[in-house]
């Protein structure tokens, strides 16, 4: 199904693309004629590499996103360091891992005194905005214009905290965005100075409302249900816990948009709740135009009376159907942006980066959400589109604590000892690469929460994952061979046979603890 796993196998095919571009911080006196080096961080939330059809073509085409892929590299083993959006936006700006950042969880709030690459590239001369979704509580440091999002944010006319100031703007959450990427880089930014702008959408997060104008897609589409829709969790005692389900735990309202008037699918309290908050910031003509299309598939829901695996089914179309639309919505906003830097000229000095915050259940395991160290929500899509770099795939295995260091290094800032990650830009450049680390380190904290998912940390390498769930009188550990078990059905933790494997890997364990300070964590 994911094309991309088996292409993993193939060795790197690099060439060379696009115009020389020298880094803007320390230039020598006979480039400097040469134009700087901007950069555009585009991040998603939620969004699953499966859904972009760079990865995977078996549910869209995004032929915008692609347009990155296709003229930079794709990385086909992407990953989070702790796979939920605050943590994983902190480790993003720092370069760090959760508990050195010290945003470990939703509930956190970021300290932001403290180091992030934005912060190092305006002190290098760089103007520097972030627009969209921030998720971070505190206010954002580091940047010369922000223009962000209140927590989650709204899909429809979303408010916004724009340098400090409440503003509700008109319109779907990724078009407003978008337009204020624009008009941020067209009329806001001085010119003068090179660029960084964090373009991040709250689009395609929960609960999946799509634009008007994408309504109607998709509607006569059913697409296949995932190999592992019906997992059993057998083995797998924290994955048999989760709150997470689409059978059981995606509401047909909230999620599902059966808000039925006449209150036969649920109860009038149901409605009631869930119903203001489906609703709640949209205009009349929004709302007029969302019941023309959901009071139909309302009415066929309650005509088919489906139960059982037929209900499941359904779900799980009616979830996919909502979050292709709005990923249709992303995909046409990203074609925006990259027109407009066509237009202007700034492809040939722009490093471009598309990602997402961590990656995403469509149905694998019979879930929605994310969290958990298993591949789907571990991975995220990751492509970078450097000026004068490479094209083509890089299968090493790299983490979104890397993207501080590798934006530092490819605008020619040095970055500080203290930073974590491991710059990917040889890895842009075609070079060799030689990281410090030999295997993955993951992390996640929140519990109890939303969706049940136990705290674990773990190690991943390339063909073996060991993890372990933890907390107050609870220690399961998991252990797969990635080779053997994509699907990761078959935990193989003490079974005879794997004595040294699991050996070697607590070994790696505990040397990604110790080297980024989590002794406390280490398990004999
Ligand atoms: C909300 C969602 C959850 C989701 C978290 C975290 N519920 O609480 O489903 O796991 O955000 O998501 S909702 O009812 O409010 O939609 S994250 O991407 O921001 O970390
Ligand atoms: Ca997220």
């Amino acid at each position: 199904m994911n094309d991309f796993f088996d292409k993993t196998k193939q060795m790197l095919c690099l060439s060379m693309a696009g115009a020389a571009v020298m880094p803007f911080a320390g230039c020598s006196e006979q480039v400097k004629e040469q134009k700087p080096l901007n950069i555009l961080y585009i991040m998603c939330d939620d969004h699953s590499y499966q859904t972009i059809s760079a990865y995977d073509t078996t549910y869209i085409q995004t032929p915008n996103i692609d347009r990155i892929a296709a003229d930079g590299v794709r990385f086909t083993n992407s990953f989070v360091a702790n796979s939920i959006s605050g943590p994983s936006r902190a480790c993003m700006l720092t370069g760090k891992h959760s508990f050195t950042n010290g945003f470990t969880d939703n509930s956190s709030s970021f300290d932001g005194s403290q180091q992030t690459f934005p912060k190092l590239l305006q002190q290098q001369g760089y103007e520097t905005a972030v627009i969209g979704k921030w998720h971070l509580t505190s206010d954002p440091t580091g940047f010369n214009h922000w223009d962000i999002l209140i927590g989650q944010g709204d899909y429809y006319n979303p408010t916004f905290i724009c340098n400090g100031e409440k503003v509700q703007r008109k319109g779907y959450a990724t078009n407003v965005t978008t337009d204020l990427a624009i008009e941020w880089l067209s009329s806001q930014r001085d010119k003068n100075k090179p660029f960084c702008l964090l373009l991040h959408h709250k689009a395609p997060h929960r609960t999946w409302m799509p634009d008007t104008c994408d309504l109607d897609l998709f509607t006569d589409t059913n697409f296949p249900l995932p190999e592992t829709f019906y997992d059993d969790y057998k083995g797998r005692r924290a994955a048999s816990e989760q709150k997470m389900s689409i059978s059981k735990d995606m509401d047909i309202i909230y999620d599902l948009k059966m808000a039925d008037k006449d209150s036969t699918i649920h109860s009038r309290a149901d409605l009631e709740e869930w119903g203001r908050r489906m609703y709640r910031t949209m205009d009349p003509e929004q709302k007029a135009a969302w019941d023309a299309h959901y009071d139909k598939v309302i009415a066929a829901f309650k005509a088919a009376g489906l139960k059982g695996k037929e209900l499941d089914a359904w779900k799980f179309q009616q979830y996919m159907r909502d979050y292709l639309r709005v990923i249709t919505s992303v995909d046409r906003n990203i074609g925006v942006v990259l027109d407009y830097l066509e237009a202007n000229d700034l492809m040939d000095n722009t490093l471009i980066v598309y990602t997402s915050d961590q990656g995403f259940y469509m149905g694998e395991h019979g879930w929605f959400d994310k969290r958990f160290m298993y591949e789907e929500s571990f991975r995220t899509p990751l492509l970078m589109r450097l000026p004068g770099g490479v094209k083509g795939d890089v299968i090493q295995l790299v983490q979104n604590i890397d993207y501080a260091p590798t934006i530092l290094e490819a605008a020619g800032v040095p970055v500080p000892a203290d930073i974590q990650g491991e710059s990917l830009l040889p890895l842009l450049k075609g070079e060799q690469w030689n990281p410090k680390r030999d295997a993955l380190y993951y992390h996640y904290y929140e519990y109890p929460a939303e969706h049940a998912v136990r705290p674990h940390y773990g190690v991943r390498t390339e063909q073996y994952k060991l993890i372990h769930f933890y907390g107050d009188n609870y220690s399961e550990w998991e252990l797969f061979d990635l080779a053997a078990d994509k699907n990761e059905l078959n935990n193989i933790y003490g079974q005879a046979g794997t004595e040294q494997l699991t050996d070697s890997l607590k070994a790696k364990l505990r040397n990604l603890q110790i080297m980024y300070g989590e002794q406390q964590f280490i398990q004999e």
